[in-house]
Parts: structure tokens; C-alpha cells; sequence
């Protein structure tokens, strides 16, 4: 009856790990502020009527999950309003945001300016591989070795690669045969834009003056960035990078991750492991005691 209840527990455990394992391992996860999609503190969202009167909220970053999930890796971000509680012409339901994940690994040939100019942001640290997010299966992934000029480079959407619309997520989720190993100390940029299929790599702009089809609050030139929200510790944060730049020199932002922390799964998984790896040896131990007892 002892080695029953022994084996038992041992393959409860067991199920746990297993289950542990499929829901995936949180390498980084990060809340970013409510109410603060507008860029510097001062952007204005275009006043076209097909963008409704909420645009702001479905624009606004809450949250950005990152997990491993064994042969694939999923980017989860969450936004304050459904991406697609106005979603006036067709897609995957993500009209209106543009999203640009630029991934800081620390690998040679990392570039501080932006793959193609659109953002209009430059970087504190260099990035090494970009996940470019929009909607009409044009999401496409890029590394520093990849040529901006040319319209065919990056890899696009396909079964390795998708970007799908949960709720109020936008999760992406691409092979680790493509995006290589993610993990805690890898950074982040997340910025999200307006998307414009039109404007420079695919940003929506922000003029001085908020128009039907740009947004408003920054400046006429390419020099403010088209950026609404950005992951940030806190909201002023996010204003005061965004709003470092003036004529002649952009905005340098700053990525956040890297501290190898949030990683409260893998303590699971390893104190899992650790015990069914324990109760094995004890089963074993009172197996054989059994044995000799016969
Ligand atoms: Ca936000
Ligand atoms: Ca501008
Ligand atoms: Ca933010």
C-alpha cells in the first residue's frame, strides 16, 4: 500500500511538471501604464471618423508577456481595448496598430538606428532582430543583416510564424528556427504607431496639427517619433524618452528586460523535478526493501 501511495505522488508530480511545461516558461514579462498612448504626453490621434472615439485605449500597451513555449516562442501583448473594437477594413483585425518588437540579444552587428525610417526613434543600445507587426499578413521578421532596401528581405507570416488576435492580445508566435533562444537576458524595444500602409515603413505620422490621417501634437518634420506608447516602466518614463529629440536629432530610447528575473515558472519546474527525482529514489528505494522483505 506504501509503494502504491509513493507511486502515485510520484506521478502527480509528474502531471505537474508535464502541465508546468506545456503552459510554457515565462522568460519576461512586463506591465506597461494605462492611459498613456500619446507618445510625448501631448499626441493627439487622427480625426478621421472610421478611427471611432476610443482609439486611444485599443493603441494603449497594458501589458507585454514574452514565453517560452519549447520549439517556439510567444509574444503576447496586451492592449486596454480590443485591437479590433473598430476594425473598419477587414485583416486580422489589428487596423490601426502598427508594432514594431525589436529584440536587443547582444550579438555582433547590432544597429541603434531603426531596420527601416518610420519610428523615428534611435536606440540607446543596438537591436539585433526586429519582429515588424501589422495587419493584413504583412508581419515580417528581420535581422541587422538584413538590406532595408529591399522590399523582399525578412521572413514573412507563415505556420512558423503567426500573429494572431486573442481578446484583448496581440500574440505573435515564431519558431525558435527563426527568432534563435530567447532568454533573461535578452531587452526589449515594444513601440506601438498608428499603421499606415502609405507612410514611411508603414507608421502613421504625426504632424504639429492632427488631420483626418496623421496625428497631432508633434511636429511637421520626420524628426519627432510616430510613436504612441512604448514599454515603459511608468508613463512619465515613456514622455520623457519620446520627447528627447528636437530638429536634426531623434528621440534615444531605452530598452527595457535583461535582469534575468520573472522567471518564477522555471522555479517550479526545477523544484518539480527536484522532488519527483527525490520520490523516484524513494519508490526505488521501497520497491527494493519490498523485494527483500518477500
Ligand atoms: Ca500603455
Ligand atoms: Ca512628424
Ligand atoms: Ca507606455
Amino acid at each position: 500500500m506504501k509503494k502504491f501511495s509513493v507511486l502515485l505522488a510520484v506521478l502527480m508530480l509528474l502531471l505537474l511538471t508535464v502541465s508546468v511545461y506545456a503552459q510554457g516558461e515565462v522568460i519576461f514579462e512586463m506591465a506597461d501604464p494605462t492611459g498613456d498612448a500619446k507618445g510625448d504626453g501631448n499626441y493627439t490621434h487622427p480625426k478621421a471618423g472610421d478611427f471611432g472615439d476610443r482609439v486611444a485605449e485599443m493603441l494603449d500597451l497594458t501589458n507585454f508577456k514574452v514565453t517560452d513555449l519549447g520549439n517556439k516562442v510567444e509574444f503576447r501583448l496586451s492592449f486596454a481595448l480590443e485591437p479590433n473594437y473598430v476594425n473598419p477594413w477587414g485583416g486580422i483585425g489589428i487596423n490601426f496598430h502598427r508594432i514594431d518588437i525589436y529584440l536587443v540579444t547582444g550579438e555582433e552587428g547590432g544597429k541603434t538606428e531603426t531596420f527601416r525610417e518610420g519610428a523615428f526613434v534611435k536606440f540607446a543600445e543596438p537591436w539585433n532582430k526586429l519582429i515588424k507587426v501589422l495587419d493584413w499578413n504583412q508581419s515580417k521578421i528581420f535581422t541587422t543583416a538584413d538590406d532595408p532596401a529591399d522590399e523582399d528581405a525578412g521572413i514573412e507570416v507563415s505556420n512558423d510564424f503567426t500573429v494572431k488576435l486573442e481578446g484583448k492580445d496581440i500574440v505573435v508566435t515564431v519558431a525558435k528556427s527563426i527568432i534563435g533562444e530567447i532568454d533573461g537576458s535578452t531587452k526589449y524595444y515594444v513601440l506601438v504607431g498608428h499603421q499606415d500602409g502609405f507612410g514611411p515603413d508603414n507608421y502613421r505620422s504625426v504632424a504639429e496639427v492632427a488631420g483626418e490621417w496623421n496625428g497631432g501634437g508633434g511636429d511637421d518634420t520626420n524628426f519627432n517619433p510616430n510613436v504612441y506608447d512604448m514599454l515603459a516602466e511608468t508613463a512619465d518614463e515613456q514622455y520623457k524618452q519620446l520627447g528627447s529629440w528636437e530638429i536634426g536629432k531623434l528621440a534615444v530610447i531605452k530598452p527595457v528586460g535583461g535582469k534575468s528575473s520573472g522567471t518564477s515558472t522555471t522555479t517550479i519546474v526545477v523544484t518539480s523535478a527536484a522532488v519527483v527525482a527525490a520520490g523516484g529514489a524513494a519508490a526505488y528505494f521501497f520497491m527494493l526493501k519490498g523485494k527483500k522483505a518477500a
